[in-house]
């Protein structure tokens, strides 16, 4: 693909075009948001525009929910440039072929660019009884999977289907469902995997690791569950604006009570943002601006993104926060803020109250309120 002066978009609802200065923009924001410097931006954008990456998109056991954030995007351009800068060559969801046709498209694309092209899988496998409970065109799709993945120099897992399992994996879950990196290794597939959960995830993660991997052409680095660190190195719970009121144990206790009105914190209510890890609260969804995420619409995080709590915790159970010091630059407790001026020691019994799930965030406050406790005395 050569890049344009200007890219036409007839796609989504308000229409609209991205020039090649918009572009340079968004690879700017891209290597930014990637934690590269600005400047990588134009190497983004000259490797992405040189030419298309060949992408064969593998659909399991799911809802198209993650084919649906990426094309369905509110911001038109995002789909525009998903379709320009792949070349999409096979998709269960889009293919414009179907049956024999649909499956030679994708025979070609694997031998005409073995080794070279990006598989990206979408939704769970299935491994019980043989794999028999997914099947596309008489294969199970476990089989499909390896094959297409064995000649891919990297392979792509596009949400929490993908990742480990999902919602399909839920118990009590008859059918055996995991990720792709477990189906693979099921079948001594050794192709790199990246994992990019959330249901569905956010389409900014897959995007920029597609970029990464089209300059550099390697994967971003990754945690321990194979999840980019750029989008997933931190918590929920540290980013969120409802922060403070965690801290000043500010929660709403009931859905449309006064603290839920007042936008508290979502602890009680069952929000898992103290123990998933995700970009939500700062790269938002929809480019809709400020608030477009769970937590800032007033519903609690429910995990989506994270193993073991996403389709796994119950709703409305409380998190098990894995760590909770305050991020430097959230405002200080008591300060002006609203519901009653809570000092350190209010947060420490509001805290208290919440009970023991809440574990070193009750140390937290409470040693936070005897020290406070210790210096007024002095005084
Ligand atoms: Fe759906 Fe994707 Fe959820 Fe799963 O997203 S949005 S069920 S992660 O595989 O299509
Ligand atoms: Fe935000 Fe949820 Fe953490 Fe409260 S518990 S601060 S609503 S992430
Ligand atoms: Fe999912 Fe929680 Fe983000 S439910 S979309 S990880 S706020």
């Amino acid at each position: 693909m050569k890049c344009r002066e200007s890219w036409e978009v007839d796609a989504g609802t308000a229409g609209g075009s991205v020039s090649r200065r918009d572009f340079l923009k968004f690879c700017s924001a891209a290597a930014v948001y990637m934690g590269l410097p600005a400047a990588m931006g134009a190497r983004i954008a000259e490797a992405a525009t040189a030419r298309r990456l060949p992408v064969l998109w593998v659909s399991g056991q799911e809802c198209t929910g993650c084919t649906e954030t990426l094309l369905r995007a509110t911001h038109p351009t995002l789909e525009h440039l998903i379709l320009d800068l792949i070349s999409l060559d096979y998709s269960e969801t889009l293919n414009a072929g179907a049956g024999d046709q649909a499956e030679a498209a994708l025979r070609a694309s694997m031998e005409e660019n073995k080794g070279g092209y990006v598989m990206v899988m979408e939704g769970s496998i299935p491994l019980k009884d043989g794999g028999i409970y997914c099947k596309i065109g008489g294969r199970p799709i476990v089989d499909i999977a390896a094959e297409v993945a064995a000649s891919a120099a990297a392979v792509i897992g596009i949400g929490s289907c993908a990742s480990w399992g999902g919602f399909p994996s839920s118990d009590p879950d008859p059918t055996g469902a995991v990720g792709i990196a477990e189906a693979l290794k099921s079948k001594g597939v050794t192709t790199p995997v990246v994992n990019i959960p959330g249901c569905p995830p956010n389409p900014y993660n897959f995007l920029s690791t597609v970029l990464y991997f089209v300059t550099f052409g390697k994967l971003p680095e990754v945690d321990d569950k194979a999840r980019p660190k750029f989008a997933y190195g931190r918590l929920i719970h540290e980013n969120c604006e409802r922060r403070a009121h965690f801290d000043a144990g500010r929660f709403a206790k009931v859905f449309g009570d006064e603290g839920h009105r007042q936008g508290w914190c979502l602890f009680e209510l069952g929000c898992k943002g103290p123990e998933t890890f995700n970009n939500c609260p700062t790269q938002l969804f929809n480019d809709a601006g400020a608030g477009a995420w769970p937590v800032g619409q007033g519903a609690p995080c429910f995990g989506c993104s994270e193993q073991g709590v996403g389709f796994t915790a119950p709703l409305h159970a409380q998190a098990k926060p894995i760590y909770v010091t305050p991020p430097a630059f959230f405002p200080g407790i008591g300060e002006g803020a609203k519901g009653g001026g809570a000092t350190v020691a209010g947060a420490a019994v509001a805290a208290g109250v919440v009970g023991a799930v809440v574990g070193a965030g009750i140390a937290t406050a409470k040693s936070a309120a005897k020290k406070a406790e210790e210096e007024s005395r002095e005084k």
